[in-house]
């Protein structure tokens, strides 16, 4: 590291994703000597502050990351593509937040709680996980290592922002269509490059980015492929759900685990959790106590609670998983990604 810090680029700096990196780096104070603010053609021009500072955004190109140490990456799947090896062919590491390249096999896909250890063998390029499966691989990884763990049952009760900026408008602007009397218009949810579009407010809608062909949604595969990845595990069960609600920010989920070990009470749960990092334990059913999205906004933790053994499989658990989407689902995780980096001295 020179004195200052490292050169910083954000691709998609002006995304709902960006917007929350620049505020994470900030309030962390990542050490930064420079930093380069990238979107597209459509938003270069446009200032933004970053710690009382102004800079100007600019069209991300290959040229654009001369000189960079650390890029940041959350400008969908397609711009990863093209630039991320352009960015590591210049020096840079990159951390993506895209789907690109999490299942590849030289990509490190990383929860700093989790697998931190798995950065030491990056070939330029790590992988952030979806956001859906980092909160969920952050509540279980504790109970794993001290009961192990054989299957995962999960449903989930996902946030517009997910879906960028243009899905959480249409979600307000629909909210204030139908309060008014009107057609609410659906151009964006559930997946903008798909034909048919739904109406979101006062509604759910069980898609969460394209079907597959065996049914499933690919955001429902991204949570069964990472979670076995992130794990190392190939053998452990999993199954998803997944559900899109009128709540902007802040995904919960239901899930419901077996764990291998015999005689597991609710309260050893709970007491590992108490203590696991990046965790709150928000259980307390006699007070009322359970995570929600509205009251996990703006918040780095995952939140769990309404934890409860299974009436009928003596190795079930449910769970109430909640945390924010744009944070530890993806600003935050990638930030801690680069705080790892610096600290096993790999950038
Ligand atoms: P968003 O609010 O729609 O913002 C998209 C950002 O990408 C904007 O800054 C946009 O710049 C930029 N961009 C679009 N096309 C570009 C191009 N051709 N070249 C350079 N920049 C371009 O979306 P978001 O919610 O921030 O999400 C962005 C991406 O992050 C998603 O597509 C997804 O891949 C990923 N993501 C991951 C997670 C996760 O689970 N970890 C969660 C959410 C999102 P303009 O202002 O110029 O349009
Ligand atoms: N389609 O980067 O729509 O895996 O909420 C994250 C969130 C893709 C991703 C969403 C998506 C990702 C969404």
């Amino acid at each position: 590291m020179s004195l200052k810090g490292y050169h910083v680029a954000v691709v998609g700096a002006t995304g709902a994703v960006g917007t929350q990196m620049l505020n994470t780096l900030a309030d962390r104070e990542f050490p930064i000597s420079k930093l380069t603010l990238l979107s597209s053609k459509r938003s270069a021009g446009t200032k933004l502050t970053f710690k009382g500072q102004e800079y100007t955004v600019e069209e991300a190109t290959p040229e654009s990351f001369e000189g960079v140490q650390i890029a940041l990456f959350s400008a969908g799947g397609s711009v990863s593509k093209q630039l991320a090896k352009e960015a590591v062919k210049r020096g840079a590491i990159v951390i993506d937040n895209t789907s690109a390249f999490r299942m590849d096999k030289d990509v490190p896909l990383v929860v700093p709680e989790v697998n931190e250890e798995d950065l030491k063998g990056h070939n330029g390029i790590i992988a952030n996980p979806n956001c859906s499966t980092i909160q969920m691989v952050v509540a279980l990884q504790p109970i794993r290592q001290a009961f192990g763990l054989s299957k995962i049952i999960v449903s989930t009760y996902q946030a517009v922002s997910g879906a960028g900026a243009q899905a959480i408008e249409e979600l307000k602007q629909q909210s204030q269509d139908v309060l008014d009397g009107k057609e609410p218009q659906a151009s964006i949810l559930p997946v903008k490059s798909d034909e048919k579009h739904y109406q979101i407010a006062y509604n759910a809608i069980p898609q969460i980015d394209k079907f597959q062909e065996n049914g499933f949604t690919f955001e429902e595969m991204k949570m069964i492929n990472e979670t076995k990845k992130i794990m190392h595990d190939d053998s452990l069960q999993v199954a998803a759900t997944c559900v899109r609600l009128p709540v902007v920010t802040g995904h919960s989920e239901s899930v419901f685990i077996q764990v291998e070990k015999d005689d597991v009470s609710v309260e050893d749960v709970r007491q590992l959790l108490k203590d696991a990092p990046g965790v709150t334990l928000q259980d307390d059913p006699s007070k009322q106590l359970y995570p929600m999205p509205a009251y996990c906004v703006g918040k780095y933790d995952t939140f769990v609670g309404r934890i409860r053994k299974d009436l009928d499989n003596p190795r079930g658990f449910h769970l109430w998983v909640v945390s924010d989407n744009l944070l530890k689902g993806a600003a935050l995780n990638s930030v801690q990604i680069a705080e790892s980096l610096v600290k096993l001295n790999l950038v």
